[in-house]
């Protein structure tokens, strides 16, 4: 099942040049190297294959653009904080991100990836300061529930709201291998990618 008629990969983009047209909408998902970032797009599309799930940790160092519609778009953002990465690697990731962030138009919002696992880490808090101090949505997928137990996953999830409190920041439980959390997570794209208008 997808709410997305048709879902489209646009391009993968190494610099600022590639980028595609910053018109429309689009939603970015980001987090860790390896948090799920790339098989949560393709639950929330219904498209098992759409953006590559990797075996290695920190291999996608391009930005993916999907269109889900017109003039609408998620972009899978390459992952953070895997320790053997070269430092050059790392450099150009920074270099990467900066502009996208810094320019990027379009963007309503911030789908930030992070192993239920793991739990919030500092870059994972930096990604969401940036995203709230330029103005932008957040929401927290709490990713791999399936690797925790009931009880584990819900003190996770009660300890991340706590932190995000008071920021309009959602936080949700997600599973893509059971299908958790994936309806949730629909609903909080089409509501950030919803409308006519240009974001402001
Ligand atoms: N158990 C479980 N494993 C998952 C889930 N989602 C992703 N994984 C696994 O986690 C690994 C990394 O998934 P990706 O989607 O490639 O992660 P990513 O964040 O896109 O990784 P990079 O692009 O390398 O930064 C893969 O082996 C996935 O199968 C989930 O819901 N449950
Ligand atoms: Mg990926």
């Amino acid at each position: 099942m997808s709410t997305y008629a048709n879902v489209n990969f646009l391009t993968s983009a190494a610099t600022a040049g590639q980028f595609v047209a910053d018109t429309g909408r689009e939603v970015a998902f980001a987090g860790r190297s390896n948090a799920g970032k790339s098989t949560a797009i393709n639950a929330v599309t219904g498209r098992s294959r759409l953006a590559r799930v990797s075996r290695t940790p920190g291999r996608t160092q391009l930005i993916n653009f999907f269109e889900v519609g017109p003039g609408r778009r998620l972009v899978d953002l390459p992952g953070y904080g895997f320790a053997k990465v070269p430092h050059a690697v790392r450099d150009r990731w920074h270099a990467l991100m900066r502009v996208y962030f810094e320019r990027r138009e379009s963007l309503v919002g911030l789908v930030l990836i992070v192993d239920a696992r793991r739990g919030l880490g500092d870059l994972d808090r930096a990604m969401l300061d940036w995203a709230l101090g330029r103005d932008r949505r957040a929401h927290v997928l709490l990713s791999k529930a399936d690797k925790l137990g009931r009880q584990e996953s819900v003190r996770v999830l009660r300890a991340t709201e706590a932190e995000c409190a008071g920021t309009g920041i959602g936080v949700q439980l997600f599973s893509a291998h059971e299908r958790q959390g994936i309806d949730a997570a629909q609903d909080v794209l089409a509501q950030w990618l919803e409308g006519d208008r240009e974001p402001t």
